[in-house]
């Protein structure tokens, strides 16, 4: 059933009245709406039923989300020439709890923004500038967060990128076989196995204390930086996952993303691969902010964390596949084996080129 956006709109402490509401971008976990209000000088909104199957204390979320925009805000006030309100996400108080989150009669948990206006967004890279952009945006959301005060943001999904723990469900949805499809993706299967032991190395370099927990964003996927109309980036958003990680997350999958020279569901393997120029350029965006503050070990793994983020996202997508298709929406039966695909198709194209991605974030680095 089609929500009453009118309706769940005049909950909330938006300006402007209800013109239209209509299903808007690529997320693959909320459901995300664009509401245009009558009034030319009022702004737009976007608003979003969580999932409250993958999210299980949107409180809690909603929290964390309050903190970490609060902080951007008054660390980008401080900056001469920002523009807040297009550099950061706003959320929008429920009309009668003041809580940044609603609830419906159904039980759905509600949120809302100001729509960022005349904005762009991308699937795919196509120019080394807008690489570079991306990385350096992302570095700079590291570096503000840093001194995020108090205590440490809540694990909104535990264990989100820890591929020991994934590598555990997806053995256990293989033993259990829910769907009846893991005798036709023995091939999938095996990719997955053979490299697990390889892919254990950052959670390691954790345990040994080599690498710290920062405050990383952990979806970092090309299309959750927004740019402008001069494609420069403006603001980072999907900030459900800002949460305690390791920073090899969020290089790695904007790499996984911005480097792919084809679409994460692709029908056609043989386009894809990855964009060496894009992950240079990217590189030398993020390096650009975080150089000073990472330590060796960390920018020594930073090249493999491509590699682990395309492997991670590989596994999910075939999990969820053999498990019938639980968590991610999909268009199509296989749509989550094709992804799989996809994913092991970039894998490889990246580890024909990792030297080469060595050498460049040494010469970045030094
Ligand atoms: P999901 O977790 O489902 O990916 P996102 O929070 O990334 O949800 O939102 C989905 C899409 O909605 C984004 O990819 C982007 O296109 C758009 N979007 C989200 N927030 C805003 C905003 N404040 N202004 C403009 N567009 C937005
Ligand atoms: C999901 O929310 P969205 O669509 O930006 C997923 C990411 C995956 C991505 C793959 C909370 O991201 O981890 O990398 O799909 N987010 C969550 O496209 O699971
Ligand atoms: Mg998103």
């Amino acid at each position: 059933m089609n929500p009453d956006l009118k309706n769940i709109y005049s909950c909330f402490r938006g300006e402007g009245s209800f013109l239209s509401g209509q299903s808007f971008g690529p997320g693959h976990i909320h459901d995300t709406y664009r509401i245009e209000t009558a009034e030319k000088h009022c702004d737009d909104y976007i608003l979003q039923r969580l999932n409250n199957n993958i999210f299980k204390d949107i409180p809690r979320l909603q929290q964390n989300m309050e903190r970490v925009t609060a902080h951007l805000r008054s660390k980008l006030s401080a900056i001469a020439g920002s523009d807040v309100k297009r550099e950061c996400l706003t959320l929008i108080e429920d009309r009668d709890t003041g809580r940044s989150w609603h609830v419906d009669e159904h039980g759905n948990f509600w949120r809302m923004f100001i729509f960022i206006s005349d904005h762009r967004s991308y699937e795919r890279v196509d120019s080394h500038h807008k690489a570079f952009e991306g990385g350096k945006a992302v570095g700079r959301f590291q570096a503000l967060l840093s001194d995020l005060p108090g205590d440490p943001l809540y694990e909104t999904i535990p264990d989100f990128h820890n591929i020991v723990k994934r590598l555990e469900t997806f053995h256990k949805v293989i033993s259990s076989d829910p769907a009846g499809r893991v005798s036709s993706a023995a091939k999938e299967i095996a990719e997955i196995t053979r490299r697990e032991e390889e892919m254990k190395v950052i959670i390691r370099l954790g345990e040994e204390g080599r690498i710290p927990l920062r405050i990383t964003h952990n979806d970092t996927k090309f299309n959750n930086i927004l740019f402008d109309t001069n494609d420069r980036a403006l603001c980072i958003i999907d900030l459900d996952t800002v949460m305690p990680g390791y920073v090899h997350y969020d290089f790695g999958d904007a790499i996984r993303t911005a480097s792919n020279t084809a679409n994460e569901d692709s029908p056609d393997l043989s386009s894809v691969s990855m964009d060496i120029g894009i992950y240079e350029a990217y590189a030398k965006g993020y390096l650009s902010e975080t150089k000073g503050t990472l330590n060796d070990t960390e920018k020594e793994y930073l090249a493999f964390a491509p590699k682990l983020l395309t492997y991670i996202m590989a596994t999910r997508f075939l999990t969820d596949y053999l498990d019938g298709d639980k968590y991610y929406k999909i268009k199509y039966p296989e749509h989550n084996l094709q992804r799989n695909k996809v994913q092991i198709t970039l894998l490889r194209s990246m580890e024909d080129q990792y030297a080469r991605m060595e050498q460049i974030i040494k010469a970045i680095s030094e």
